[in-house]
């Protein structure tokens, strides 16, 4: 098997320091160090039908959600490699109730929301899944306050995931740019294959669970019909995907200009998915790569969270939608 050439993702973090005169080496290190967590829990999603790591481990989480033993082996990864880090101070996870505080002497200058495994409900049935994350500067360095992990999106200074899918690919954006790297198991090594990513301005892929339409509010359902009323008998525009793990649907319409929906609906008045470590994350990067994210009621990122396990509704994807979107979802509440 040959191995790749190329740039390694420890290599781009390093250029990109170059550009800050007053780094410190902590954001570098944190990054390269997510790059670590990555390639140890890809380890064991390789191998879960081989080492009796399928199925739950009998806990149910904050979320009542049964947590998968994956879950809990990605949890337990990417605590201890962030916390040996020297760069992170406290962490919130989908599958903690409290911040994760990391004691003073190892303690850094950054806080870390994420989800370990996204789409830990498609592990038995081998579907892409992923680990999301978002990272904040610290306000107080003194001590970690509350205030330093409630944090509206806005505020992150980077943001990302990790899919294990056909391949282990890292997506990260610093708000400059977005970028994409393949790990390459012949050597260990992330190598940077998708520079700059740019998110297509036209909706081509309309992504909704469409199980859900029975509780929708009374505007999606004529949104989704004008979505895909673009189609006609010389041309189809727009086709329909929806795995249901979130990070490989975001991942798909990333690159191919596709609209995620996940209104707030009968079932989940207050939304499905969490703003600190699920909607915040890929909503940075979808603004960075020149999308948007909408709750339904305005810009996630200018969401102020008060709670760590916050829910939101979720529109994310090319701008000109996502507008469109959430313009009929504020006039329907009128
Ligand atoms: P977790 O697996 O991290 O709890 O994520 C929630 C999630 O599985 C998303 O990945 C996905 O988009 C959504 O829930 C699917 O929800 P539903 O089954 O209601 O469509």
């Amino acid at each position: 098997m040959s191995t790749m050439t190329g740039t390694t993702l420890t290599q781009h973090i390093q250029r990109k320091q170059l550009t800050h005169p007053d780094a410190t080496g902590q954001f570098s290190a944190l990054m390269t160090q997510i790059g670590v967590a990555g390639k140890l829990i890809q380890a064991q999603v390789r191998r879960a039908g081989l080492i009796e790591i399928w199925g739950a481990t009998g806990d149910t989480n904050i979320q009542g959600e049964s947590v998968q033993k994956l879950d809990r082996i990605a949890q337990d990864a990417f605590v201890e490699t962030l916390k040996n880090s020297g760069a992170v101070a406290a962490m919130a996870s989908e599958e903690e109730n409290s911040v994760i505080e990391v004691p003073a002497a190892q303690a850094g200058d950054y806080v870390v929301a994420f989800d370990p495994l996204d789409g830990s409900s498609n592990i038995d049935a081998n579907v892409s899944i992923g680990t999301i994350f978002a990272v904040y500067k610290r306000q107080d360095s003194s001590e970690v306050l509350r205030k330093d992990t409630l944090r509206p999106g806005n505020e992150q200074v980077a943001a990302g995931y990790i899919i294990y899918g056909s391949s282990t690919v890292l997506v990260y954006t610093d708000g400059s740019s977005v970028d994409g790297f393949t790990l390459d198991p012949s050597c260990g090594e992330f190598f940077l294959t998708r520079p700059n990513i740019r998110m297509p301005e036209k909706t081509k892929v309309l992504s909704i669970n469409e199980g859900n339409q029975a509780y929708w509010p009374s505007w999606v359902s004529p949104f989704i019909e004008t979505v895909k009323g673009r189609n006609d008998k010389d041309k189809r525009r727009v086709t329909a995907r929806h795995i249901g793990s979130l990070v490989a649907d975001f991942h798909r319409n990333l690159l191919y200009g596709g609209l995620f929906l996940y209104p707030t609906d009968e079932r989940s008045p207050k939304g499905k998915l969490r703003v600190l470590y699920e909607c915040n994350p890929l909503a940075f990067i979808a603004e960075a790569a020149g999308g948007a994210a909408s709750s339904g009621e305005g810009r996630i990122l200018d969401i102020e969270p008060t709670d760590l396990h916050q829910r939101s509704g979720l529109i994310i994807g090319p701008k000109a939608d996502v507008e469109l979107a959430q313009r009929l979802a504020l006039e329907s509440a009128e």
